[in-house]
């Protein structure tokens, strides 16, 4: 429950539900799963937005997706909405979407191509840059130019599209971004095709679709990804037990010939993890894949016969890219498939999952769309039961915190993350 807001009870209940979610904060547990309220409690379901979604830069489209001058999506963050549009200059811009007259919602769609935005209302016209243009009925003292559409803070990160809602937003945005662009330039995603997008309903809490991301501890569950993907995910050689030895042989192995793919390539051999220690929490690894090590076909072959970008090599493995607090991203040499998860409830959330490929591959000819998107429907289908199932077992009241494992810790520093936001806020 936010400071200013009136519980039923009175601003006396207010403060003592506000006190409440401070204490639960303040005592969680390093080591173990968060307690049940994170999950189930109104109160920290309007906190998360207000400080986690509120504050931060959230990852909310791919650029590809408003290829065009006019093109727009609109993306919903909580109570907010917000318009992506691409500009007259090719640049994304960002707009609360919300009229300056009276406040109509102005594009209800969720996907589209404007010439200028008009408000359904009383048809202010607003330019593609926010400016309005046009305002019927005024008086002559009437100054458009204090109407514009209010502004969102936005990064278009190599073809990744972040906003951030805060009026101020976190400053080390910039640094982390001059990290990962050269990384992720080669695929050249801005220019990329999308070849579907859809949206997942998951009956669980934001933050349990992205722990259950942030491990691969359960990926015995994924038998259609694991013939491609390593599950050796956080992994390390201690960790590794008789069963798990012969496939991390075959890691290593896969490993060194992608080394040595990555140095003819002119890029060198890194991996970033900063997860926890920095607001803008990320974490970059190039990563091996299993069988031709080519691609998310099952046995790990192409799923389509154009390689984005400058990308020379098919066997390029699969750049990773884990950022807090709501994506992920795999990028292959043929394909690329970004995530977002955004709340929608306390016990609910929609994870967007996007698909994108060379700019001329053509559906039926350069590939097939049930074989591009086949190995992470199946995985993001498998992991909504697993969400669900945790979401309803943590309300159920026998739930208390249990124990990470060795290679639970990127969920950990996901919980840290976020709990150290909650924190900062308190204080
Ligand atoms: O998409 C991911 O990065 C994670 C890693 C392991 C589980 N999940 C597949
Ligand atoms: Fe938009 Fe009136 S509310 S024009």
């Amino acid at each position: 429950m936010t400071a200013h807001t009136v519980a039923p009870g009175g601003p006396h209940q207010a403060r003592e539900v506000r006190e409440d979610v401070d204490d639960l904060v303040r005592r969680r547990v390093p080591g173990q799963s968060l307690e049940a309220p994170f999950y189930t409690s109104q109160e920290v379901y309007e906190r998360d937005l207000d400080v986690v979604f509120g504050q931060n830069w959230i990852f909310v489209a791919a650029a590809a997706e408003i290829p065009e001058p006019g093109d727009f999506v609109t993306v919903e963050v909580g109570a907010w909405s917000v318009i992506l549009v691409r500009d007259d200059d090719e640049q994304v811009q960002a707009f609360h979407n919300v009229c300056r007259h009276r406040g109509s919602r102005l594009l209800p769609e969720r996907q589209g191509s404007v010439g200028n935005i008009v408000c359904p209302y009383h048809r202010w016209t607003y330019g593609v840059d926010g400016k309005l243009m046009f305002a019927e009925s005024q008086p002559p003292t009437f100054d458009k130019s204090c109407f514009s559409l209010r502004s969102v803070h936005v990064r278009n990160l190599a073809g990744l599209v972040f906003i951030c809602l805060a009026q101020d937003a976190p400053e080390d945005f910039d640094a982390v971004a001059e990290v990962i662009e050269p990384h992720l330039r080669p695929y050249e995603l801005d220019k990329a095709k999308v070849a579907v997008t859809y949206d997942l309903p998951e009956a669980g809490n934001w933050k349990l679709v992205m722990e259950n991301n942030r491990e691969c501890y359960h990926c015995d569950g994924h038998p259609e990804l694991i013939t491609a993907y390593f599950p050796l995910f956080a992994y390390e050689a201690e960790d590794i037990t008789p069963r798990l030895k012969p496939l991390y042989d075959r890691y290593v192995k896969a490993g060194d010939a992608l080394a040595k793919v990555r140095a003819d390539h002119g890029l060198p051999v890194r991996d970033h993890r900063e997860l926890d220690t920095r607001q803008v929490g990320f974490q970059l690894s190039h990563l091996p894949l299993d069988g031709e090590g080519k691609s998310f076909a099952p046995n790990g072959g192409a799923v389509c016969s154009k390689l984005l970008g400058s990308v020379k090599d098919a066997a390029f493995g699969d750049l990773s890219l884990h950022m807090q607090p709501n994506s992920w991203f795999h990028l292959l040499s043929d394909h690329a498939v970004v995530f977002s998860v955004l709340p929608t409830s306390t016990g609910t959330s929609t994870l967007r999952t996007t698909w994108l490929v060379h700019p001329d591959a053509v559906e039926g000819v350069d590939y097939d769309l049930d074989a591009l998107t086949m190995v992470w429907r199946a995985t993001n289908d498998q992991d909504r039961a697993l969400v669900a199932g945790t979401q309803v077992g943590c309300t159920n009241p026998g739930y208390v915190p249990g124990p990470y494992s060795m290679v639970e810790d990127d969920v950990e520093a996901f919980v840290n993350w976020y709990v150290t936001r909650l924190r900062e806020a308190i204080a």
